[in-house]
């Protein structure tokens, strides 16, 4: 997979390059990840990249031009390697990312993320060349940087090879969707506190079904939106 970052911080990129299992993922390969400074676009002294909304009021507006440019420069390298790629700019308008859509995006080919800053990019920009605006969550950050890392970070870890075989083998199993169990290492006692006698027992059937309701009731009460109706055992409730 091909990844393009567009951003007036494109070494934020480096976050996502250099550490962990998105590192690994770009060490072996498995996604090429490159980003992209539309100032390097500009064609004024100043290197301009923002200037005041038509109409008034506070804060920028990132311009359309540069930002035209840098995507033509990314489509011609992606079109290089017979790539159409799908263009997403993160805004707080856009659709909220959800792991249903994180597998979608990790079988694309290739994506350009596009982050904003200021106020956001001119409208004409995402009616002529955006595909579809996504958005972390109902809370604000200072620009769309973060969120394209979130959303990096969430489909490089599903390409083929990312994860280890144990996480792999999470991902699939029945409690996706639902809140994760209790989890507890070494020592048997820390500060008085002991382990649930179930994990000890070596039976792991037993363990099996105590993970999978500790799951389900912690979802219930924690995140019952999480629930579709009428999955949890009677037993749990
Ligand atoms: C007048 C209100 N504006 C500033 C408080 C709106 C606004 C503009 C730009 C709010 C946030 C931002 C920058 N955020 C993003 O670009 C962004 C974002 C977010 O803030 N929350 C969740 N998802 C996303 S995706 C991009």
């Amino acid at each position: 997979m091909r990844i393009d970052l567009i951003s007036i911080f494109p070494d934020m990129v480096q976050a996502i390059t250099d550490f962990g299992v998105t590192g690994r993922a770009v060490e072996r390969g498995l996604v090429e990840l490159q980003g992209w400074n539309p100032r390097d676009y500009t064609e004024d002294r100043h290197r301009t990249v923002d200037d005041r909304p038509y109409g008034g009021g506070p804060g920028m507006v990132m311009l359309y031009a540069p930002l035209k440019r840098t995507i033509q420069q990314v489509r011609e390298q992606q079109q290089q390697q017979k790539i159409s790629p799908h263009l997403i700019y993160l805004s707080p308008q856009g659709a909220p990312l959800t792991q249903q859509r994180v597998r979608e995006l990790s079988a694309m080919e290739g994506l350009i993320l596009l982050a904003g800053r200021y106020e956001g990019v001119d409208e004409r920009l995402i009616e002529s060349e955006v595909d579809e605006e996504i958005s972390i969550g109902d809370y604000v950050v200072s620009g769309g940087e973060l969120p394209a890392m979130v959303l990096m970070d969430a489909v490089i870890r599903l390409l083929p090879g990312a994860l280890g075989h144990a996480d792999s083998a999470a991902e699939d199993s029945f409690s996706e969707g639902l809140l994760d169990c209790p989890h507890y290492s070494r020592p048997e006692v820390v500060d008085g506190l002991g382990v649930p006698e179930v994990l000890l027992s070596g039976n792991h059937r037993l363990i099996a079904d105590w993970r999978k309701r500790q799951g389900q009731s912690r979802t219930r009460s924690r995140r019952p939106d999480l629930i579709p109706d009428g999955v949890l055992d009677e037993s749990v409730k």
